[in-house]
């Protein structure tokens, strides 16, 4: 028997109870989801510290995240020898592409000052800048920043993206690396932040970084909100930065009194940039589960020496 435990301390357990039963229908698997024997666990379903510590699982064969990043275990102890695997269902990338291009079109066509010029009965026509002119920068060429560079290609924006290691990607100047960032972010007018959140990237668009950002260029955040300091984003603001769409803030509900909820320049949206459905998140995690019970390494491991 296959033992999954739902090591999450709200959210739908019977969603998630039903996806995995019939993504793995084949195979004898008992869903846990309140009073579990530690003893048991085979595999963890994790977002977030658990209910019962990792440590206590003498049987644990991998904690499976059920979101993309996995920031929200950062501080949680999990013993060396088992696996941390993290979402990758083409369904999540399917929503972070619709996010993106909404957003980056939506910057492009200056919706948010038309938006404020309704707001004031002021009618403001101003001339789109071309496309071929708009510079899109993409920060985080995974699986998710590569998709939306490749939904974004169409409309012939010059594109560049900048990652950790170096990365080719046809039709896309890349960038790399602490030497890359200035580079990157000077050629760039409207900025996606699919990063994911580690040791490295916290805090990396500082003051600094926003500073080399061209006069009216605006940003979108779907990464993680501790990649920003807020504080220099808004003094960004007022200056030469045109607009920020936030999706993820360092502090999730953002507290009712922070300055973004007001500030005429930023858009506020709850960290729905892309949500994650059991139903087909269950059939990405089910395929590393078999791949582990058959003793074939995972697909979708982080290293953790990297923290993504
Ligand atoms: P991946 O792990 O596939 O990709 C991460 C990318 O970031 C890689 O290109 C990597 O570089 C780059 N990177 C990591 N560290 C650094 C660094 N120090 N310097 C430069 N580049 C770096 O992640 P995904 O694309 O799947 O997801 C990205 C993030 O999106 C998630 O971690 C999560 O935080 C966020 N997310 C947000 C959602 C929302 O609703 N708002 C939904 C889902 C995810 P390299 O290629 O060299 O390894
Ligand atoms: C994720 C998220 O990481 O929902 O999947 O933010």
């Amino acid at each position: 028997m296959i033992h999954v435990y739902y090591a999450i301390r709200d959210g739908r357990p019977s969603r998630w109870a039903e996806a995995l039963g019939t993504a793995l229908a084949d195979l004898p698997v008992t869903f846990h989801a309140d009073d579990v024997d530690p003893d048991l666990v085979d595999y963890a379903l994790a977002w977030g510290a658990p209910p019962v510590p990792f440590t206590a699982m003498p049987r644990l064969k991998a904690v499976l995240s059920v979101g993309a990043g996995v920031d929200h275990l950062q501080g949680v102890e999990i013993p060396a020898h088992v696996p941390i695997l993290r979402l990758v269902d083409p369904e999540l990338t399917a929503g972070m592409v619709e996010y993106v291009t909404a957003m980056v079109l939506a910057h492009h066509r200056r919706l948010p000052f038309f938006a404020a010029c309704q707001a004031r009965r002021v009618w403001k026509p101003r001339s789109p800048v071309l496309a071929t002119a708009r510079r899109v920068g993409v920060m985080g060429l995974g699986e998710l920043g590569r998709a939306c560079l490749d939904a974004l290609r169409p409309f012939r924006f010059p594109l560049s993206g900048w990652s950790r290691g170096p990365r080719a990607i046809s039709g896309v100047t890349t960038h790399h690396g602490p030497a890359g960032l200035g580079p990157f972010l000077a050629a760039t007018d409207i900025l996606v932040v699919l990063l994911p959140l580690t040791g490295e990237t916290r805090g990396i668009l500082n003051a600094d970084a926003l500073a080399r950002l061209p006069e009216g260029a605006s940003l979108i955040n779907v990464g993680r909100g501790p990649l920003i300091d807020d504080r220099a984003l808004l003094a960004a603001l007022d200056g030469h930065l045109d607009h920020a769409t936030l999706d993820v803030f360092a502090s999730e509900p953002l507290p009712e009194d922070h300055p973004f909820w007001r500030h005429p320049r930023v858009t506020v949206t709850p960290h729905i940039a892309s949500l994650t459905h059991p139903e087909t998140a269950a059939r990405a995690l089910a395929a590393d589960i078999r791949r582990l019970e058959s003793g074939q390494p995972p697909h979708h491991a982080i290293d953790r020496e990297r923290g993504y």
